[in-house]
């Protein structure tokens, strides 16, 4: 992975002259703080460093007025007098002399970096930059933004790079209206902002940044606003809302835009006004199922009237992923008054890299805490860099308050999105307010210090395969360890007595590789691995037992195809066993349930993003074993999009089984996304067929009472 890191000492010239509290806080430090910290944990040498430069007047003129480029430009020259009274007609803006030089140097580092991700000279990267962009409108300086970095950096892709499909995350804690406004009725941008909202109370307060704003025109559905309407948002909260809102969007995005089939509805049908299959489902109502059987086999005619709905097919795959990376939604910021601790950035990078084939371009908004600012910064960096992200620490429970939020922007954004239109029926809570008991604030402080450690605690190894028969050896990437040793011979006989099948000579010597591997996880050796057997059923449960007594405290295992849970194995809590296979849906115990493989991979993906990952993220284990067996069913870009996510939840400790019958293929294909590549596309896709979503209903509704990462909206009742 070549992780780029554009930076420029001179972004550091820019800073207050004056009194003014609330400006105050956007200081050169910020940059300096996350650039050392950066050095100080090895990680800027690893970067491809790049200088930033400036942006030209011109490409400034993909989103601004040159009248408001030549009022910016005139500020270079002017006193601090006329600077402050200047700064006085926007709000939340201070100019300094070299304002206008630091603001061309940020959205150039934006510039740089999409250049650099979209030529392939890096597959992703980080701009640190000041001051930052997403509040910048137009014609206006506004909340610290001069010029709109991401803003601009998008058009520019559009234009220079012919990348059609852009999705914006921004992640800062204040809402990026700026960015909202150029894009609200382009359906070419999709922009996602979470923030900081308190029914309307917290700057910059705007009608428009609550969820039901979803974009103007042809863009409705293509702005997605959440706003968090109480302080105290944690890791919890920031995952669920990945998870339940930005993911199931960001997969479906990519079904339709400009070039990919543009629809108008006119009366009863809808209009196709470009051929590029495939076109997309209607936009204002997305069809159930049944709707669909006899229009897959639509062909549209440009300038033809056809019926809605059109196609069931979804084309998989984003074209670049931006970030608007603030940091004020980190523990400790003054802005923000959030509790999300450094690591779960990492886990939000982590999460985006599975889109986009991977291109992943991150530009520093806000975050005013510097200690917190620095970590998460480092968090961004190793992610982009392909480490294994610290596991996430605090009770995994979202917060009432953030669940109702998550529930309003999925009841705003359900006419738009087809994986967001099964709303839950429930009724809304009697009181808005009043959560429930919530665990105790975490100190910034002890937070911050303990992270410290883990920032250098990386194994040495990040991927290491041991394969059964030699012949069968896959393309690996360079630096993915082919081990060739095994477990001592007792430790594997005093195993294989276990079950007969062990005994045998090839499925004996595959239990001691796979040994051997397990073991180098659990002492930290190595970070994660993939082992090839021909006894699935019984190396699994040998594999579960060894890590329960060496180790793991807990230990997640997701069994695809014919594998079931060993009958005598303690329901202790401390395996939690989900089976992906052909039976039906049912939740044996907490610890202990099954779900049918989804007919459609639009339902394999709300499988992941609605079950596997909520229960993953939920229990957090120490251990994840992931274990394909017979008849697991699954194609090789779904069986590497789940393991790819599945590097998430226990620190990435994830060793993957598979049975023999699988092709060599799919053993290549899994250590690539182990090692931090991007999974394959999933190419074209089906969306849930209402069984896959009768499924996952059934499960939430058994399990959403002890598993409340599967919640997607607030129990109804007082709280
Ligand atoms: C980029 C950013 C915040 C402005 C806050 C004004 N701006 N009170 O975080
Ligand atoms: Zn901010």
């Amino acid at each position: 992975m070549r992780t780029a890191l554009v930076y420029h000492e001179e972004m550091t010239a820019a800073r207050l002259l004056w009194d003014d509290p609330e400006c105050e806080i956007e200081r050169p430090e910020r940059l300096t703080a996350a650039v050392e910290r950066l050095q100080q944990g090895g990680l800027e040498q690893r970067c491809l460093r790049l200088a930033a430069r400036e942006a030209s007047e011109a490409e400034l003129g993909l989103v601004h007025s040159p009248e408001y480029v030549s009022l910016v430009r005139g500020t270079q020259a002017l006193s601090t007098e006329e600077l402050q009274a200047l700064s006085g007609q926007y709000d939340a803006v201070y100019f300094h002399p070299s304002t206008f030089h630091c603001a061309r140097l940020a959205a150039g580092a934006a510039l740089q970096l999409v250049d650099a991700v979209l030529t392939g000279t890096a597959h992703n990267g980080l701009a640190l930059v000041r001051p930052p962009g997403h509040h910048s409108q137009r014609a206006a300086a506004n909340g610290f933004c001069v010029f709109n970095n991401v803003a601009i950096a998008a058009r520019h892709a559009q234009q220079r790079h012919d990348v059609r499909r852009i999705l914006i995350v921004d992640w800062d804690i204040h809402h990026g209206q700026g960015i909202q406004y150029i894009f609200e009725d382009d359906p070419s941008v999709l922009y996602f902002s979470w923030h900081r909202y308190e029914h309307g109370r917290f700057w910059p307060s705007l009608r428009e940044s609550d969820a039901d704003a979803v974009g103007l025109g042809p863009g409705r559905g293509f702005t997605v606003n959440l706003p968090w309407n109480q302080v105290g948002m944690g890791n919890a909260d920031y995952m669920a809302a990945f998870l339940h809102v930005l993911l199931p969007v960001a997969f479906e995005v990519t079904a339709w835009g400009p070039g990919m089939g543009w629809w108008e509805e006119h009366g009863g049908g809808v209009l196709c006004l470009e051929s590029t299959p495939p076109p997309r489902w209607s936009r204002t109502e997305p069809c159930g199922w049944g709707a669909l059987s006899g229009g897959a086999s639509f062909t549209p005619v440009p300038g033809s009237l056809s019926p809605v709905p059109t196609w069931p097919c979804l084309q998989f795959d984003p074209e670049l992923v931006l970030i608007s990376a603030g940091f004020d939604s980190a523990i400790g910021d003054p802005e923000g008054q959030m509790q999300a601790t450094p690591e779960c950035f990492a886990h939000l990078t982590r999460l985006l890299q599975v889109l986009a084939g991977g291109r992943l371009c991150a530009v520093l908004e806000g975050g005013y805490h510097l200690e917190s600012l620095s970590q998460s910064v480092c968090m961004v960096v190793k992610a982009l860099l392909g480490d294994p992200a610290p596991p996430l620490s605090g009770p995994m429970v979202p917060r009432h308050s953030a669940l109702e939020s998550i529930q309003s922007v999925r009841a705003a954004q359900a006419p738009h999105w087809t994986s967001l239109g099964q709303q839950e029926k429930r009724p809304s809570p009697v009181s808005p307010g009043g959560p429930k008991c919530q665990a105790a604030e975490a100190q910034p402080s002890a937070v911050l210090s303990s992270l410290l450690d883990q920032l250098s605690a990386t194994p040495p190894v990040r991927t290491a395969v041991a394969l059964t028969a030699p012949a069968a050896v896959p393309v690996l990437p360079p630096d993915v360890l082919r081990q060739e040793g095994s477990a001592p011979q007792e430790e594997t006989q005093a195993w294989a007595r276990l079950h007969e099948a062990l005994t045998q000579d090839t499925a004996f010597a595959a239990l001691g590789k796979v040994l051997r591997l397990l073991n180098g996880i659990l002492e930290g050796q190595v970070s994660s691995g993939i082992a090839t057997t021909p006894a699935a059923a019984p190396t699994l449960e040998v594999a579960l037992r060894q890590g329960l007594s060496h180790g793991a405290q807990r230990v997640f295992c997701v069994a695809l195809g014919q594998l079931d849970r060993p009958p005598d194995l303690a329901d202790d809590g401390r395996t939690l066993w989900l089976n992906i296979r052909g039976k039906e849906a049912a939740a044996r115990s907490t610890f202990h349930m099954s779900v049918p493989l989804p007919g459609t991979t639009g339902g394999f993906l709300s499988c992941i993003l609605a079950l596997v990952l909520p229960l993953a993220y939920g229990f957090q284990p120490d251990l994840v074993l992931l274990a394909l067996g017979p008849a697991h069913g699954l194609q090789d870009p779904q069986a590497a999009l789940l393991a790819a996510l599945l590097r998430g939840p226990a620190g990435g400790r994830v060793l993957v089984l598979v049975g023999q019958g699988s092709a060599r293929h799919l053993v290549g294909v899994l250590a690539r996304v182990l090692h931090g590549e991007p999974p394959p596309s999933l190419g074209p896709f089906s969306m849930a067929s209402p069984d896959d979503l009768q499924a996952l209903a059934h499960l939430r509704g058994q399990l959403e009472a002890p598993w409340e990462m599967l919640r997607v909206a607030a129990p109804s009742g007082v709280p």
